[in-house]
Protein backbone atom coordinates (compact mmCIF):
# COMPACT_ATOMS: atom_id res chain seq x y z
CA UNK A 1 0.00 0.00 0.00
CA UNK A 2 1.11 3.14 -1.29
CA UNK A 3 0.68 5.82 1.92
CA UNK A 4 3.84 7.78 2.33
CA UNK A 5 7.02 8.82 -0.20
CA UNK A 6 9.22 6.14 1.23
CA UNK A 7 6.66 3.33 -0.08
CA UNK A 8 7.06 4.41 -3.20
CA UNK A 9 9.29 2.52 -6.02
CA UNK A 10 11.07 5.48 -7.23
CA UNK A 11 12.61 5.83 -3.46
CA UNK A 12 13.60 1.96 -2.97
CA UNK A 13 9.86 0.22 -2.31
CA UNK A 14 9.33 -2.57 -4.59
CA UNK A 15 7.39 -1.55 -7.40
CA UNK A 16 2.93 -2.02 -6.97
CA UNK A 17 3.29 -4.07 -9.79
CA UNK A 18 4.88 -6.99 -11.31
CA UNK A 19 3.30 -6.89 -14.45
CA UNK A 20 3.30 -3.31 -16.24
CA UNK A 21 -0.40 -1.42 -16.26
CA UNK A 22 -0.93 0.01 -20.19
CA UNK A 23 -2.79 3.05 -21.23
CA UNK A 24 -4.24 1.20 -23.88
CA UNK A 25 -4.85 -1.99 -23.29
CA UNK A 26 -7.08 -3.80 -25.58
CA UNK A 27 -10.80 -4.24 -24.83
CA UNK A 28 -11.92 -7.76 -25.73
CA UNK A 29 -15.16 -8.16 -26.30
CA UNK A 30 -17.27 -11.59 -26.49
CA UNK A 31 -14.25 -14.11 -27.26
CA UNK A 32 -17.19 -16.89 -28.42
CA UNK A 33 -18.78 -15.03 -30.71
CA UNK A 34 -15.16 -13.72 -32.23
CA UNK A 35 -13.81 -17.36 -32.83
CA UNK A 36 -17.47 -18.33 -33.70
CA UNK A 37 -16.45 -15.44 -36.51
CA UNK A 38 -13.27 -16.51 -37.44
CA UNK A 39 -14.60 -20.38 -37.93
CA UNK A 40 -16.98 -18.96 -40.37
CA UNK A 41 -14.31 -17.26 -42.43
CA UNK A 42 -12.49 -19.98 -43.15
CA UNK A 43 -15.21 -22.41 -43.81
CA UNK A 44 -16.59 -19.31 -46.68
CA UNK A 45 -12.73 -18.98 -48.31
CA UNK A 46 -13.02 -15.35 -48.38
CA UNK A 47 -10.49 -13.45 -46.08
CA UNK A 48 -10.47 -10.12 -47.25
CA UNK A 49 -11.58 -7.69 -50.49
CA UNK A 50 -15.05 -6.68 -49.11
CA UNK A 51 -16.26 -10.04 -47.92
CA UNK A 52 -19.35 -10.67 -45.99
CA UNK A 53 -17.74 -9.88 -42.35
CA UNK A 54 -17.04 -6.18 -43.74
CA UNK A 55 -20.40 -5.37 -45.33
CA UNK A 56 -22.03 -6.01 -42.08
CA UNK A 57 -20.03 -4.26 -39.95
CA UNK A 58 -20.07 -1.28 -42.19
CA UNK A 59 -24.14 -1.94 -42.44
CA UNK A 60 -23.71 -2.03 -38.25
CA UNK A 61 -21.47 0.92 -38.24
CA UNK A 62 -23.46 3.09 -40.11
CA UNK A 63 -26.78 1.99 -38.45
CA UNK A 64 -25.14 2.67 -34.86
CA UNK A 65 -23.69 5.73 -35.91
CA UNK A 66 -27.14 6.87 -38.06
CA UNK A 67 -25.06 7.92 -41.38
CA UNK A 68 -25.72 6.91 -44.23
CA UNK A 69 -22.34 5.42 -45.57
CA UNK A 70 -19.49 3.59 -43.54
CA UNK A 71 -15.89 2.42 -45.52
CA UNK A 72 -14.23 0.39 -43.32
CA UNK A 73 -10.48 1.02 -44.26
CA UNK A 74 -7.32 -1.13 -42.84
CA UNK A 75 -6.77 1.88 -40.30
CA UNK A 76 -7.59 5.53 -39.27
CA UNK A 77 -4.31 6.84 -41.01
CA UNK A 78 -5.29 4.97 -44.40
CA UNK A 79 -8.87 6.33 -43.91
CA UNK A 80 -7.57 10.08 -43.58
CA UNK A 81 -5.42 9.65 -46.24
CA UNK A 82 -8.09 8.86 -48.63
CA UNK A 83 -11.24 10.91 -46.77
CA UNK A 84 -8.28 13.64 -47.91
CA UNK A 85 -7.86 12.65 -51.67
CA UNK A 86 -11.24 12.06 -52.10
CA UNK A 87 -12.18 15.78 -50.53
CA UNK A 88 -9.41 17.14 -53.02
CA UNK A 89 -7.87 18.56 -50.30
CA UNK A 90 -4.75 20.30 -51.44
CA UNK A 91 -2.04 23.01 -50.38
CA UNK A 92 -2.67 23.55 -47.17
CA UNK A 93 -4.99 22.73 -44.43
CA UNK A 94 -5.58 23.72 -41.22
CA UNK A 95 -5.33 21.28 -38.20
CA UNK A 96 -4.44 21.14 -34.16
CA UNK A 97 -1.52 20.50 -33.43
CA UNK A 98 -2.61 18.86 -29.81
CA UNK A 99 -3.52 15.57 -31.83
CA UNK A 100 -2.09 12.45 -32.34
CA UNK A 101 0.64 12.80 -34.93
CA UNK A 102 -1.01 10.77 -38.13
CA UNK A 103 -3.59 13.59 -38.40
CA UNK A 104 -0.53 15.63 -39.51
CA UNK A 105 1.29 12.86 -41.04
CA UNK A 106 -1.78 11.75 -43.71
CA UNK A 107 -1.88 15.56 -44.96
CA UNK A 108 2.06 15.51 -45.53
CA UNK A 109 2.59 12.00 -46.71
CA UNK A 110 0.25 13.91 -49.94
CA UNK A 111 2.39 16.80 -50.39
CA UNK A 112 -0.37 18.91 -48.51
CA UNK A 113 1.14 21.56 -45.62
CA UNK A 114 -0.39 20.61 -42.42
CA UNK A 115 -1.13 24.32 -40.85
CA UNK A 116 -1.16 24.17 -37.07
CA UNK A 117 -3.83 26.18 -35.01
CA UNK A 118 -4.17 26.64 -31.45
CA UNK A 119 -6.53 24.72 -29.20
CA UNK A 120 -9.23 25.98 -26.20
CA UNK A 121 -7.05 25.06 -22.99
CA UNK A 122 -10.37 24.64 -21.63
CA UNK A 123 -11.72 21.52 -24.23
CA UNK A 124 -8.29 20.47 -25.92
CA UNK A 125 -9.94 21.34 -29.05
CA UNK A 126 -9.47 23.46 -32.18
CA UNK A 127 -10.32 26.88 -30.85
CA UNK A 128 -12.16 28.82 -33.84
CA UNK A 129 -10.35 32.33 -33.40
CA UNK A 130 -7.02 30.60 -33.79
CA UNK A 131 -8.46 28.99 -37.11
CA UNK A 132 -9.63 31.77 -38.51
CA UNK A 133 -5.93 33.42 -37.85
CA UNK A 134 -4.48 30.78 -40.17
CA UNK A 135 -5.77 30.85 -43.04
CA UNK A 136 -4.14 32.14 -46.31
CA UNK A 137 -4.85 31.91 -49.99
CA UNK A 138 -3.37 28.70 -50.09
CA UNK A 139 -5.94 26.84 -47.36
CA UNK A 140 -8.66 24.11 -48.80
CA UNK A 141 -9.49 23.09 -45.73
CA UNK A 142 -10.45 22.31 -41.93
CA UNK A 143 -9.64 19.17 -40.37
CA UNK A 144 -10.92 19.56 -36.80
CA UNK A 145 -10.34 16.36 -34.43
CA UNK A 146 -12.38 15.47 -31.38
CA UNK A 147 -9.78 15.15 -29.08
CA UNK A 148 -10.61 12.45 -26.19
CA UNK A 149 -13.85 12.02 -27.93
CA UNK A 150 -14.62 15.50 -27.17
CA UNK A 151 -16.54 16.81 -29.66
CA UNK A 152 -14.80 19.85 -31.70
CA UNK A 153 -16.56 23.20 -32.39
CA UNK A 154 -18.32 21.79 -35.16
CA UNK A 155 -20.67 24.89 -35.91
CA UNK A 156 -18.30 26.92 -35.59
CA UNK A 157 -15.73 25.12 -37.48
CA UNK A 158 -17.93 24.64 -40.42
CA UNK A 159 -19.23 28.62 -40.12
CA UNK A 160 -15.62 29.40 -40.95
CA UNK A 161 -15.35 26.91 -43.95
CA UNK A 162 -18.50 27.85 -45.27
CA UNK A 163 -17.53 31.22 -44.67
CA UNK A 164 -14.24 30.97 -46.77
CA UNK A 165 -15.07 28.31 -49.28
CA UNK A 166 -13.07 25.26 -47.44
CA UNK A 167 -13.65 21.86 -47.25
CA UNK A 168 -14.28 20.38 -43.40
CA UNK A 169 -13.66 16.92 -42.51
CA UNK A 170 -13.10 15.56 -38.59
CA UNK A 171 -10.14 13.26 -37.12
CA UNK A 172 -13.06 11.15 -34.84
CA UNK A 173 -10.37 8.79 -33.79
CA UNK A 174 -11.14 9.22 -30.29
CA UNK A 175 -14.63 9.37 -30.75
CA UNK A 176 -16.76 6.56 -31.60
CA UNK A 177 -19.94 6.66 -29.40
CA UNK A 178 -19.47 10.14 -28.56
CA UNK A 179 -21.94 12.90 -29.35
CA UNK A 180 -22.22 16.77 -30.31
CA UNK A 181 -25.20 18.44 -29.65
CA UNK A 182 -26.91 14.72 -28.98
CA UNK A 183 -26.10 13.75 -32.27
CA UNK A 184 -23.79 10.91 -33.01
CA UNK A 185 -20.00 11.81 -34.28
CA UNK A 186 -19.71 10.17 -38.02
CA UNK A 187 -22.58 12.63 -39.72
CA UNK A 188 -20.65 15.85 -39.50
CA UNK A 189 -18.14 17.96 -42.05
CA UNK A 190 -17.87 16.76 -44.92
CA UNK A 191 -16.74 13.43 -43.85
CA UNK A 192 -15.66 12.02 -40.25
CA UNK A 193 -12.52 9.21 -39.81
CA UNK A 194 -12.96 7.10 -37.25
CA UNK A 195 -9.22 4.62 -35.63
CA UNK A 196 -10.38 1.03 -34.84
CA UNK A 197 -6.74 0.75 -33.17
CA UNK A 198 -6.43 -1.84 -30.48
CA UNK A 199 -5.67 0.89 -28.39
CA UNK A 200 -9.39 2.17 -28.58
CA UNK A 201 -12.12 1.94 -26.86
CA UNK A 202 -13.73 -0.18 -29.55
CA UNK A 203 -11.57 -1.45 -31.80
CA UNK A 204 -10.75 -4.44 -34.94
CA UNK A 205 -7.15 -4.59 -33.71
CA UNK A 206 -6.70 -2.55 -36.57
CA UNK A 207 -8.54 -1.09 -38.56
CA UNK A 208 -10.73 1.84 -39.24
CA UNK A 209 -13.99 3.84 -40.99
CA UNK A 210 -14.71 6.68 -43.11
CA UNK A 211 -18.26 7.99 -42.66
CA UNK A 212 -20.51 10.37 -44.50
CA UNK A 213 -23.81 11.25 -45.55
CA UNK A 214 -22.74 12.12 -49.03
CA UNK A 215 -23.18 9.39 -51.91
CA UNK A 216 -20.53 10.62 -54.41
CA UNK A 217 -18.17 11.21 -51.45
CA UNK A 218 -18.34 7.61 -50.32
CA UNK A 219 -18.37 6.11 -54.49
CA UNK A 220 -15.07 7.59 -54.92
CA UNK A 221 -13.87 6.53 -51.11
CA UNK A 222 -14.76 2.92 -51.93
CA UNK A 223 -13.45 2.71 -55.67
CA UNK A 224 -9.61 4.17 -54.20
CA UNK A 225 -9.95 1.48 -50.99
CA UNK A 226 -9.65 -0.99 -54.21
CA UNK A 227 -7.06 0.24 -56.31
CA UNK A 228 -9.86 2.29 -58.32
CA UNK A 229 -11.32 -1.07 -59.44
CA UNK A 230 -14.80 -0.86 -60.23
CA UNK A 231 -15.77 -4.65 -60.81
CA UNK A 232 -13.30 -6.77 -62.81
CA UNK A 233 -10.60 -5.37 -64.91
CA UNK A 234 -12.17 -1.97 -65.16
CA UNK A 235 -9.84 0.53 -62.93
CA UNK A 236 -11.42 4.21 -63.44
CA UNK A 237 -9.83 5.80 -60.26
CA UNK A 238 -6.34 6.02 -59.13
CA UNK A 239 -6.10 4.10 -55.95
CA UNK A 240 -4.61 2.43 -52.77
CA UNK A 241 -5.01 -0.40 -50.97
CA UNK A 242 -6.89 0.55 -47.69
CA UNK A 243 -9.58 -2.42 -47.67
CA UNK A 244 -10.09 -4.07 -44.18
CA UNK A 245 -9.80 -7.96 -43.44
CA UNK A 246 -12.32 -10.16 -42.62
CA UNK A 247 -10.84 -11.24 -39.09
CA UNK A 248 -10.94 -7.62 -38.09
CA UNK A 249 -14.64 -7.14 -38.96
CA UNK A 250 -15.61 -10.31 -37.33
CA UNK A 251 -13.48 -8.84 -33.90
CA UNK A 252 -15.50 -5.34 -34.44
CA UNK A 253 -18.43 -7.21 -34.93
CA UNK A 254 -17.95 -9.14 -32.01
CA UNK A 255 -16.86 -5.96 -29.65
CA UNK A 256 -19.88 -4.05 -31.05
CA UNK A 257 -21.90 -6.78 -28.84
CA UNK A 258 -19.56 -5.84 -25.83
CA UNK A 259 -19.02 -2.11 -26.01
CA UNK A 260 -22.27 -0.77 -23.64
CA UNK A 261 -20.22 -3.04 -20.82
CA UNK A 262 -16.86 -1.81 -22.02
CA UNK A 263 -18.16 1.93 -21.46
CA UNK A 264 -19.89 1.08 -18.40
CA UNK A 265 -16.67 -0.38 -17.17
CA UNK A 266 -15.06 3.40 -18.38
CA UNK A 267 -17.14 5.19 -16.41
CA UNK A 268 -16.92 3.60 -13.64
CA UNK A 269 -13.36 3.66 -13.63
CA UNK A 270 -13.56 7.44 -14.41
CA UNK A 271 -15.36 8.17 -11.80
CA UNK A 272 -12.92 6.64 -9.71
CA UNK A 273 -10.25 8.16 -10.55
CA UNK A 274 -12.41 11.91 -9.84
CA UNK A 275 -13.13 10.29 -6.97
CA UNK A 276 -9.72 9.18 -5.61
CA UNK A 277 -8.28 12.74 -7.33
CA UNK A 278 -10.94 15.40 -6.23
CA UNK A 279 -9.12 16.54 -3.02
CA UNK A 280 -5.50 16.93 -4.72
CA UNK A 281 -4.12 20.19 -5.42
CA UNK A 282 -2.28 21.04 -8.59
CA UNK A 283 -4.35 18.18 -10.32
CA UNK A 284 -7.15 18.67 -12.79
CA UNK A 285 -8.84 15.60 -13.93
CA UNK A 286 -10.62 16.44 -17.65
CA UNK A 287 -14.22 16.41 -17.29
CA UNK A 288 -16.53 15.21 -19.88
CA UNK A 289 -19.65 17.11 -20.98
CA UNK A 290 -22.54 15.11 -18.67
CA UNK A 291 -25.36 16.27 -21.44
CA UNK A 292 -23.20 14.01 -24.36
CA UNK A 293 -22.11 10.44 -24.46
CA UNK A 294 -17.91 9.88 -24.58
CA UNK A 295 -16.83 6.83 -23.90
CA UNK A 296 -15.09 7.63 -21.12
CA UNK A 297 -11.72 5.89 -22.67
CA UNK A 298 -9.65 8.70 -21.89
CA UNK A 299 -8.29 9.45 -18.75
CA UNK A 300 -6.47 12.79 -18.51
CA UNK A 301 -4.93 14.42 -16.19
CA UNK A 302 -3.45 18.21 -16.12
CA UNK A 303 -0.85 19.13 -14.13
CA UNK A 304 -0.37 22.59 -12.55
CA UNK A 305 2.11 24.46 -10.74
CA UNK A 306 1.03 24.43 -7.50
CA UNK A 307 1.44 20.46 -7.54
CA UNK A 308 4.79 20.37 -5.53
CA UNK A 309 6.61 18.07 -8.41
CA UNK A 310 6.41 18.60 -12.17
CA UNK A 311 4.84 16.40 -14.57
CA UNK A 312 7.59 14.30 -15.76
CA UNK A 313 8.61 13.51 -12.08
CA UNK A 314 5.15 11.90 -11.63
CA UNK A 315 5.38 10.34 -15.02
CA UNK A 316 8.44 8.50 -13.67
CA UNK A 317 7.18 7.74 -10.60
CA UNK A 318 4.22 6.09 -11.95
CA UNK A 319 6.65 4.27 -14.18
CA UNK A 320 8.63 3.13 -11.79
CA UNK A 321 5.50 1.61 -10.53
CA UNK A 322 4.68 -0.36 -13.14
CA UNK A 323 2.10 2.22 -14.37
CA UNK A 324 2.86 3.01 -17.83
CA UNK A 325 1.28 6.29 -18.06
CA UNK A 326 1.71 8.79 -21.07
CA UNK A 327 2.31 12.35 -22.63
CA UNK A 328 0.43 11.97 -25.25
CA UNK A 329 0.72 13.79 -27.68
CA UNK A 330 3.99 15.68 -26.20
CA UNK A 331 5.33 17.88 -27.56
CA UNK A 332 2.50 18.23 -30.25
CA UNK A 333 2.82 17.67 -34.02
CA UNK A 334 4.79 20.92 -34.47
CA UNK A 335 7.70 19.56 -32.35
CA UNK A 336 7.97 16.52 -34.33
CA UNK A 337 9.77 15.81 -37.60
CA UNK A 338 9.17 16.96 -40.36
CA UNK A 339 7.08 19.61 -39.22
CA UNK A 340 10.03 21.17 -36.32
CA UNK A 341 11.32 23.60 -37.75
CA UNK A 342 8.81 24.32 -40.33
CA UNK A 343 6.69 26.96 -38.23
CA UNK A 344 9.48 29.47 -36.41
CA UNK A 345 6.91 31.36 -34.62
CA UNK A 346 5.35 28.10 -33.11
CA UNK A 347 6.45 29.68 -29.49
CA UNK A 348 3.98 32.90 -30.47
CA UNK A 349 1.00 30.79 -32.15
CA UNK A 350 0.54 27.68 -30.16
CA UNK A 351 0.60 28.84 -26.62
CA UNK A 352 -1.82 26.75 -25.12
CA UNK A 353 -1.03 23.92 -27.26
CA UNK A 354 2.68 24.27 -25.29
CA UNK A 355 1.11 24.36 -22.32
CA UNK A 356 -1.02 21.31 -22.71
CA UNK A 357 1.76 19.01 -23.78
CA UNK A 358 3.57 20.38 -20.52
CA UNK A 359 0.71 19.46 -18.26
CA UNK A 360 -0.63 16.57 -19.47
CA UNK A 361 -0.82 12.62 -18.01
CA UNK A 362 -2.56 10.07 -19.59
CA UNK A 363 -3.40 7.22 -16.80
CA UNK A 364 -4.63 3.97 -17.60
CA UNK A 365 -8.18 2.94 -18.43
CA UNK A 366 -10.23 0.47 -20.28
CA UNK A 367 -12.33 -2.39 -19.03
CA UNK A 368 -9.22 -4.65 -17.79
CA UNK A 369 -8.34 -1.49 -15.36
CA UNK A 370 -9.89 -2.80 -11.72
CA UNK A 371 -10.88 -0.68 -9.30
CA UNK A 372 -7.50 -0.90 -7.11
CA UNK A 373 -5.53 -0.44 -9.85
CA UNK A 374 -7.28 2.56 -10.32
CA UNK A 375 -6.58 3.21 -6.56
CA UNK A 376 -3.13 2.34 -6.52
CA UNK A 377 -2.26 5.25 -9.97
CA UNK A 378 -4.14 7.71 -7.65
CA UNK A 379 -2.04 6.70 -4.21
CA UNK A 380 1.06 7.34 -6.25
CA UNK A 381 0.03 10.88 -7.47
CA UNK A 382 -1.51 11.80 -4.08
CA UNK A 383 1.61 10.36 -2.11
CA UNK A 384 3.71 12.93 -4.08
CA UNK A 385 1.72 15.88 -3.08
CA UNK A 386 2.22 15.30 0.29
CA UNK A 387 4.38 18.18 2.09
CA UNK A 388 8.31 16.96 2.18
N1 LIG B 1 -5.93 10.36 -35.37
C1 LIG B 1 -5.87 10.32 -34.04
C2 LIG B 1 -6.35 11.49 -33.26
C3 LIG B 1 -5.36 9.19 -33.39
O1 LIG B 1 -5.28 9.16 -32.05
C4 LIG B 1 -4.92 8.09 -34.17
C5 LIG B 1 -4.35 6.92 -33.53
C6 LIG B 1 -5.02 8.17 -35.57
C7 LIG B 1 -5.54 9.33 -36.14
C8 LIG B 1 -4.57 7.07 -36.47
O2 LIG B 1 -5.33 5.89 -36.36
P1 LIG B 1 -4.62 4.44 -36.63
O3 LIG B 1 -3.89 4.53 -37.95
O4 LIG B 1 -3.70 4.15 -35.49
O5 LIG B 1 -5.80 3.52 -36.70
C9 LIG B 1 -1.45 4.43 -30.20
C10 LIG B 1 -2.06 3.86 -31.45
O6 LIG B 1 -1.12 3.13 -32.24
C11 LIG B 1 -2.80 4.82 -32.30
O7 LIG B 1 -3.81 4.10 -32.92
C12 LIG B 1 -3.44 5.93 -31.50
N2 LIG B 1 -4.05 6.93 -32.31
C13 LIG B 1 -2.45 6.59 -30.59
C14 LIG B 1 -3.08 7.69 -29.77
O8 LIG B 1 -1.95 5.63 -29.71
P2 LIG B 1 0.82 4.21 -28.97
O9 LIG B 1 2.06 4.95 -29.24
O10 LIG B 1 0.12 4.51 -27.72
O11 LIG B 1 1.00 2.63 -29.04
P3 LIG B 1 1.67 1.69 -27.98
O12 LIG B 1 2.26 0.56 -28.72
O13 LIG B 1 2.56 2.49 -27.08
O14 LIG B 1 0.45 1.12 -27.15
C15 LIG B 1 -0.14 1.83 -26.07
C16 LIG B 1 -0.23 0.95 -24.82
O15 LIG B 1 -1.14 -0.10 -25.04
C17 LIG B 1 1.08 0.33 -24.44
O16 LIG B 1 1.27 0.54 -23.07
C18 LIG B 1 0.92 -1.15 -24.75
C19 LIG B 1 -0.57 -1.38 -24.77
N3 LIG B 1 -1.00 -2.32 -25.81
C20 LIG B 1 -0.92 -1.95 -27.11
C21 LIG B 1 -1.31 -2.80 -28.12
C22 LIG B 1 -1.22 -2.39 -29.56
C23 LIG B 1 -1.47 -3.57 -25.44
O17 LIG B 1 -1.53 -3.89 -24.26
N4 LIG B 1 -1.88 -4.43 -26.44
C24 LIG B 1 -1.82 -4.11 -27.76
O18 LIG B 1 -2.21 -4.90 -28.61
O19 LIG B 1 -0.05 4.51 -30.25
Amino acid sequence: EIRDLKDLAVNGAPPAFIEPLHVGRPNIGDREEFLRRVEAILDNQWLTNNGPMVQEFERRIAGYLGVKHCIAMCNGTIALEIAIRALGLEGEVIVPSWTFVATAHALYWQGITPIFADIDPATHNLDPAAVRRMITPRTSGIIGVHLWGRAAPVDELQAIADEHGLKLMFDAAHAFGSTYRRRSIGSFGACEVFSFHATKAFNTMEGGAVTTNDDELAEAMRLMRNFGFKGYDNVIHPGTNGKMIEVCAAMGLANLDALDAVLDANHRNHQEYRRALAEIPGITLLEYDPAERNSHHYVVLEIDEAFPVGRDLIIAALHAENILARKYFWPGCHGMQPYRGLFPHAGLLLPNTIAAAERVIVLPAGAAVSAAEVQAACDVVRVLALPP
